[in-house]
């Protein structure tokens, strides 16, 4: 241990605790723009700078271990100023048109500007301009960034993609597509990692909700919303509703204002999904002579990163559609003829947590409907928290409503699609069902839970060893499909989700810098589960009516052609 005297308090730390942590614990926090705990403990925007007796120089607290005996002063004038000038500094380079800005109200350099007073600007304003492909979904602003280098850190050491760098020198550094490519040309998989833990508003989402807008206005169409199980752990978070009156009703009836024609739950195709994959998962695997696993494929990223970085393994893919092209698939078929309405008429929406589930829907040989889509327009949970905020809602006044019939019922094992490990839970929930005719506990495969980015469970249904994994984040996806192809581990089934914590934690959800909630949105999603009187996919109503209306039989050929997709084509 050391002692360590902070703003006139002594306290004892473990050796090796940096300042900006000790700090904290004598209730002192520090501020900090460019840091992400153990991401990026660079001090290259030195707002974290601080006065340590001894040292002329100022010490950026977030990398500086504490010495034995050290005196530090967190908010003495000359650490004042210095912060003001870095901030002021930061503010020349960057476009500080806040009303337009994505990010306003939600911006660490805006909320530390105000809190430093900085109101004006001594320093002529010049920042960088680019171009950048207005179509993709993941957005760059040049004239935004502040280089605190975080999205560079993220997309290395979280996802192993280093799509960006820093690029030129002096003034004109700034941080670009690496190795000098066009963004659609590197192998972004749009998990949007780099999105969310950007502090301001220089990466970003393409913003489709003036489509939205549009097709809610246009009398020709009929206007189908589904939500993803995650965004109902997650929308009310920046909206300032308590937490307790932020139930997924009171998000329906907040869509219902927005003017939507009918809202509806992707927990549905979530219960369609496990049908077929559950499966299409025992026809492999009682088929035998296969050395490698089936991999889950309803996280876009996680299937454009297999794309191209295991090209080769692409084949080992579920061809079972994603729970939200599904939806679209179902809801231009089955609900077009219900309604009694032309497909084409059907505008599908979808409220994501996620980017990729943007370009998801763009995939040619993903939409093989009558329509042309499955799924129309993609929107993430931020695009939806700005359409409920345009709505002015009073909450404490607004009823709660129920998704509509028949596509809005879903079940628990739907809900915890939602989090790392859930898709894995549900489908041996109802395979053990296939397998057994009798339904398991519906909590006897609790054990793929966890926050471990690689976890794995070994089960025996009906004397049959099932060996799983469940990985998120794509360096622990990484790691694993390198020890899968050296033969060092052997599954049968293994779940990957692109973002850490899973959908919960996707690139689409409300974003509150420094705060990494994917495992607690995670534990919302299972407490709805285990509120829920439906537990199991197989359970639901709804799918038991398509099936015995519409699709027949899981891997029925109709269910193929609506359900199911070739990733290899
Ligand atoms: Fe997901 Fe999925 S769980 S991929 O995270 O399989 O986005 O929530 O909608 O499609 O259901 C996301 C979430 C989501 C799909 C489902
Ligand atoms: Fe990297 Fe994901 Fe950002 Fe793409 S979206 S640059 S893969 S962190």
């Amino acid at each position: 241990m050391v002692k360590v005297t902070i703003d006139n308090q002594t306290i004892m730390v473990e050796e090796g605790t940096k300042i900006i942590d000790a700090a904290k614990e004598t209730g002192i926090i520090i501020p900090r723009l460019c840091f992400l705990r153990e991401i990026n403990e660079i001090g290259a925007c030195r707002v974290c700078s601080v006065e340590v007796e001894g040292t002329d120089k100022l010490l950026t607290a977030c990398n500086t271990v504490v010495e034995d005996g050290m005196v530090v002063k967190t908010n003495s004038p000359k650490v004042r100023r210095a912060r003001r000038t870095n901030i002021e500094f930061i503010l020349s380079q960057h476009d500080f048109s806040c009303a337009t800005c994505v990010r306003s109200g939600n911006c660490s350099l805006q909320e530390i500007a105000n809190d430093l007073n900085v109101d004006s600007m001594p320093y002529k304003i010049k920042y960088e301009k680019r171009a950048w492909n207005k179509d993709f979904p993941l957005q760059k602003d040049f004239s935004k960034c502040i280089k605190c280098m975080r999205c560079i850190q993220v997309c290395d050491k979280i996802q192993s993609l280093g799509i960006w760098d820093v690029v030129n020198s002096g003034s004109r550094t700034t941080v670009d597509v690496s190795h000098n490519r066009q963004i659609e040309d590197a192998d972004c998989v749009l998990c949007g990692q780099c999105i969310t833990h950007c502090p301001v508003g220089s990466l970003t989402t393409r913003n489709d909700t003036h489509r939205v807008y549009d097709a809610i206005e246009d009398e020709n169409l009929i206007t189908v919303v589904q939500v993803a199980p995650a965004v109902r752990a997650a929308w009310a978070e920046n909206l300032n509703i308590e937490e307790k009156s932020a139930t997924p009703s009171l998000m329906v009836a907040a869509l219902k204002k927005i003017g939507f024609d009918y809202v509806f739950d992707t927990n549905f195709s979530a219960d369609l999904t496990i049908m077929e994959e559950a499966n299409e998962f025992l026809e492999v695997y009682t088929s035998g002579g296969r050395d490698l696993p089936m991999f889950t494929s309803c996280c876009p990223g996680w299937v454009r990163f297999m794309k191209s970085q295991y090209p080769d393994m692409v084949k080992y893919l579920s061809t079972s559609k994603s729970p939200q092209q599904m939806f679209g698939a179902v809801a231009k078929s089955y609900y077009a003829d219900l309604l009694g309405v032309d497909a084409n008429k059907i505008c599908c929406i979808s409220i994501m947590p996620c980017t990729a589930k943007k370009k998801e829907a763009e995939i040619e040989t993903i939409n093989d409907t009558e329509a042309q889509r499955d799924v129309d327009i993609v929107i993430t949970t931020r695009e939806m928290e700005k359409m409920i905020r345009a709505e002015n809602l009073d909450f404490s006044k607004l009823k709660e409503e129920s998704f509509d019939s028949p596509l809005g019922i879903g079940s628990g094992a739907g809900v915890i699609f939602g989090a790392t490990g859930g898709v894995m839970e549900a489908a041996l929930r109802s395979a053990y069902y296939f397998v057994t005719g009798k339904n398991p506990d519906p909590d006897s495969f609790v054990s793929v839970r966890g926050e471990e980015g690689w976890r794995e469970s070994k089960f025996s249904i009906a004397g049959n060893e099932l060996s799983v994994a469940v990985v998120s984040g794509l360096r622990n996806a990484r790691e694993l499909m390198d020890a899968l192809i050296r033969g060092e581990v052997k599954y049968d089934f293994v779940e990957v989700m692109a973002c850490p914590g899973g959908c919960s934690g996707g690139g689409g959800q409300p974003i509150k810098d420094g705060c990494e909630l994917a495992y607690t949105r995670a534990n919302k999603l299972y407490k709805l589960d285990k509120k829920m009187y439906l537990r199991y996919s197989h359970e639901n109503p709804a799918i038991q009516k398509i099936y015995s209306e519409y699709l027949g039989k899981p891997n029925s050929e109709i269910a193929h052609k609506l359900l199911h997709t070739d990733h290899e084509s």
